[in-house]
């Protein structure tokens, strides 16, 4: 096998068996080698979090192996987070990223943070689990173009329209672009949502922030 390949296999077993040490090792392997950080994060651990999450579904795995799982993925991504190698730009605007009220999932959304702000933006990352009302808090603070909202689990959906509503409420939506992404989501749920953009995966996310951040400039600014 090429070393490449079982470099990526090391890190997609590891993530499945919930090895950390491995996962560790098997990063700074792919580093050495010069495979591409985001492929690894994507083609190694994120391939092993599909094998998880399919054991997961056939009651292979539990939570406690979704939990080791998870901790050498992030283990590995830690890692590889700092040479993903996306074109540097300029400063491009602000964000203010968090996972919503009632999930707790961090992992995408970090990747994601990644991306904004090897794109040239100031990224403001207010967690996970994050209570409506902080999104609009801190956008009324910072002002930024762009609010980015993550979520893996269907009932937490309407936060995120809850969250656009508060903005609605307070008379203040149409300052804003609103970024949405995670397992869950779709092309078709933003358009349900009433958000801006869809980001089926971290890339995918920058370059559409990169979109709307052109709309933006049309736009009026937040008051
Ligand atoms: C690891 C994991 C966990 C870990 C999370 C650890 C952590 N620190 O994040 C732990 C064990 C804690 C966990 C807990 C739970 N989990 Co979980 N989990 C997973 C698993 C296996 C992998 C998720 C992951 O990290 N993927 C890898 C990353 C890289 O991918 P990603 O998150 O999708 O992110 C990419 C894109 O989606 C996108 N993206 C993500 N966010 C954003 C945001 C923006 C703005 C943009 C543009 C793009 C974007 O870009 C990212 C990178 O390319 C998934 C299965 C799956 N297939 O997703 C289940 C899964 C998401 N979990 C699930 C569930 C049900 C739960 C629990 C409710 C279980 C329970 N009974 O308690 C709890 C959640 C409790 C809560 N209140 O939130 C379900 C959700 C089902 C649903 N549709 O509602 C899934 C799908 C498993 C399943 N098949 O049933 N989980």
């Amino acid at each position: 096998m090429l070393k490449r390949e079982e470099i990526l296999e090391r890190l997609s077993e590891s993530v499945v068996r919930g090895d950390v040490e491995e996962a560790k090792k098997a990063a700074k392997d792919a580093i050495e080698e010069g495979i591409d950080a985001y492929e690894a994060i994507m083609l190694g651990c994120a391939k092993g979090m599909f094998v998880v999450s399919d054991k997961y579904e056939r009651f292979e795995y539990f939570m406690p192996d979704l939990i080791c799982s998870a901790e050498a993925m992030s283990a590995a991504t830690d890692i590889l987070k700092p040479h993903i190698s996306v074109e540097k730009a300029h400063l491009s605007g602000r964000v203010v990223i968090g996972t919503v009220e009632g999930d707790i999932h961090s992992i995408g959304k970090e990747i994601v943070k990644v991306f904004l702000a090897a794109a040239g933006f100031d990224v403001h990352d207010l967690g996970v689990n994050v209570p409506n009302k902080e999104f609009l808090k801190k956008a009324m603070e910072i002002k930024p173009e762009i609010v980015a909202m993550s979520t893996l689990t269907t009932p937490t959906i309407e936060s995120m329209a809850n969250v656009i509503n508060l903005f609605k409420k307070e008379g203040v939506r149409k300052g804003y672009k609103f970024l949405v992404g995670g397992a869950v989501l779709s092309e078709e749920w933003r358009i349900r949502l009433g958000a801006d953009g869809y980001g089926k995966d971290a890339s995918e996310g920058a370059r559409v922030a990169k979109r709307l951040m052109e709309e933006a400039k049309c736009w009026p600014s937040p008051s």
